[in-house]
């Protein structure tokens, strides 16, 4: 009989997915939106027209307070529970469609195919998703192709390169990476639930037609740093990681959690497109 923990860390291996309920408290989700809602009310209109498809990209390395966030104790422990008690984190985006936006182009977001272990069942780099309102197929939920991460599927060879700025800018709403397939999975959550996935699992989401802003914080972290290979953990200390921009106190919150590496290997070439020895 095998219990909760270890369903979601079978899930998280076998469909490249899983979710946790209520991660947020009702506090935190409060002050991440505040965070997230100043920073999107500050873009000028240029910067969604430039993201039409992901609807905005902002670096959370732009405001301190998402320190907090990277390191939230309640988020730990769910990776604690998935059996990965010392992970790192590289970067994060706050991914906001606006009011009546277009759907999110089909993708995978893992950038080192050209290193073996890329085609392992381990994954290298996770995504934690919080979205900030109940989401559903009429916002803009997420949808997934299960277990895309480890078995090719036809929209690999659909997308060229994952967030290629020509699909961003959302120029043939017919183009088949923003359709639906048959074998889709919805995966509509309750805001301050959180998504957590494999990098490589082909993503994506539906139009926003509601007339509400839909926000999602995206944040990237590396469950088996210590056993990644060296090229790796070279790429995301020397590459990813923007710590150093934050003040010192926000340094310190994520301290433990930051990408270090001191060997000889040379930083991985960034890659973002699977190798035909996907099964
Ligand atoms: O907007 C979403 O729902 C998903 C965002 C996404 O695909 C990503 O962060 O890679």
């Amino acid at each position: 009989m095998i219990n909760t923990n270890q369903q979601k860390h079978l899930q998280l291996i076998q469909d490249g997915f899983c979710v946790f309920e209520k991660v947020l408290d009702p506090i935190m989700l409060g002050r991440v939106r505040a965070a997230s809602d100043c920073l999107l009310d500050a873009q000028p209109p240029e910067h969604f027209e430039a993201q039409k498809s992901t609807g905005s990209m902002i670096s959370v390395y732009t405001d301190p307070f998402f320190a907090e966030l990277v390191a939230y104790q309640p988020t730990l422990k769910a990776l604690v529970v998935l059996n990965y008690p010392k992970p790192r984190w590289s970067s994060g985006y706050i991914i906001s469609k606006p009011p009546q936006s277009p759907p999110l182009f089909w993708h995978q977001d893992w950038w080192g195919w050209n290193d073996p272990i890329s085609y392992d069942e381990v994954p290298q780099q996770l995504f934690l998703m919080y979205y900030l309102v109940d989401t559903n197929q009429y916002n803009g939920c997420l949808r997934v192709i299960q277990g895309s991460h480890r078995k090719r599927h036809l929209m690999h060879d659909a997308v060229p390169e994952a967030h290629a700025a020509n699909l961003n800018h959302f120029i043939d709403p017919t183009h088949q990476v923003y359709q639906s397939v048959p074998e889709e999975l919805v995966v509509p959550v309750k805001a301050g639930d959180l998504v957590i996935g494999d990098s490589r699992l082909l993503h994506g989401s539906y139009a926003n037609q509601s007339n509400q802003r839909r926000t999602v914080i995206t944040l990237w972290y590396h469950p088996a740093f210590d056993t990644s290979p060296g090229c790796i953990r070279a790429h995301l200390s020397r590459k990813q990681t923007h710590v150093t921009e934050w003040p010192e106190s926000a340094q310190k919150l994520v301290r433990t959690l930051v990408p270090t590496y001191d060997g000889d290997a040379e930083p991985l070439v960034w890659n973002r497109t699977p190798g035909v020895i996907l099964r």
